[in-house]
């Protein structure tokens, strides 16, 4: 039976800021995507890890993190004895230069990863939100970007500014589960921009959330770049025109680390990655042969153009389970999270009694 919790009643799915256009320019073409059916490239090994952050420099606020993350990891092991999860979300970002005017980026706004993070602190769990620097936050979601401008919500009265009637009591709602989060210490939020900020504050959280064997969770949201531009060729300064009218960038794979953090980095934990294809024809294939390839126990797989209102889950037993809001639940401000994230809990639980 699907629920509708207060926070996806909120006025961000009912109501439309007046100034803004009710149709977006963010929405790429999907018939323009590009062809995924060429093989996978390799897992990586060990040597393709040591080769990485052997060649890549440590972002210099890493220490800062981890001795955030390790009091979070403390705080719910001694006092609270909640399960934590790593959510993470968002793009990133390859930057072309190492002083950036341009970089390459990615749609994903952190919509799935924000909305999830809030199903997950209702939920009782504790969250560790690893995030693209100003995409869209746990519980300020609802009122950031453009779509639904802050300003709107408020009204001026004897001169001075107040929240408009309309939307008092379903902010008040969001404000209170916001105050919840932090007057509970369950929300830590970490940002990154780049790919490599991304993968080493991964690394490092992952090696961390060990301690917590089973109770740790993995909920990979984000939308990781597969190119990156290696530190050795990375220009200093901006790119100045070429003679040849043309700029021919030359990308690598970044490593695929997943494996890793199976095998390595966080091997008791139970770890849930995504799946974002363009062409349903291929979903299911690409989403078992992740499981098949990284050894994980859950993948969620999407299709941009659908994602939020439909998503499969696909299990190691080859099992695949659709979950799709019907027209009246959209219609209701329905989150879809709100139905991926009590099943994701169920099959953390499950992996917890096996660990016992
Ligand atoms: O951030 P968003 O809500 O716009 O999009 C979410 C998503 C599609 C990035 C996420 O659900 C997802 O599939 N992430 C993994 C992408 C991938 O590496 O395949």
């Amino acid at each position: 039976m699907v629920r509708i919790s207060s926070v996806s009643k909120h006025p961000t799915s009912s109501y439309k800021s007046s100034s803004m256009p009710n149709y977006h320019t963010s929405q790429p073409k999907p018939d323009t995507a590009i062809d995924r059916t060429v093989p996978d490239f390799p897992i990586a090994q060990v040597s393709d890890e040591d080769r990485y952050f052997n060649t890549h420099e440590a972002p210099e606020y890493l220490p800062q993190i981890e001795q955030q993350v390790q009091q979070f990891i403390d705080h719910h092991h001694t006092q609270t004895g909640k399960s934590v999860v790593l959510v993470t979300s968002g793009g990133t970002t390859v930057p072309l230069e190492n002083n950036t005017v341009r970089f390459i980026d990615n749609f994903s706004a952190g919509t799935r990863g924000a909305t999830s993070a809030e199903y997950f602190l209702e939920n009782g769990y504790a969250v560790i939100f690893l995030h693209r620097e100003f995409s869209l936050l746990p519980y300020s979601r609802h009122y950031s970007h453009t779509t639904n401008c802050f300003l709107d919500y408020m009204t001026e009265r004897n001169n001075k500014v107040e929240i408009d009637d309309k939307f008092a009591d379903e902010m008040l709602v969001v404000l209170r589960k916001y105050k919840q989060a932090q007057s509970t210490q369950s929300l830590l939020s970490i940002p990154f921009t780049t790919v490599n900020q991304y993968l080493y504050t991964l690394k490092s959280v992952s090696k961390l959330l060990q301690q917590l064997d089973s109770k740790a969770l993995f909920y990979l949201a984000a939308a990781v770049s597969d190119f990156f531009l290696p530190s050795s060729r990375i220009p200093q300064h901006k790119i100045q025109s070429q003679a040849s009218g043309k700029l021919v960038v030359d990308l690598e794979q970044v490593p695929k680390f997943l494996r890793r953090l199976v095998d390595s980095w966080a091997p008791s934990a139970m770890i849930v990655s995504f799946k974002l294809e363009t062409d349903d024809s291929i979903l299911i294939k690409k989403a078992k042969g992740a499981l098949e390839r990284y050894q994980h126990q859950l993948v969620i797989g999407n299709l941009l153009q659908t994602r939020k209102k439909e998503i499969v889950f696909v299990t190691v037993d080859g099992n695949q389970k659709w979950v799709r809001l019907t027209d009246q639940e959209l219609q209701d401000g329905v989150e879809i999270e709100s139905l991926i994230i009590p099943e994701v809990i169920k099959e953390h639980s499950k992996w917890i009694t096996q660990h016992k």
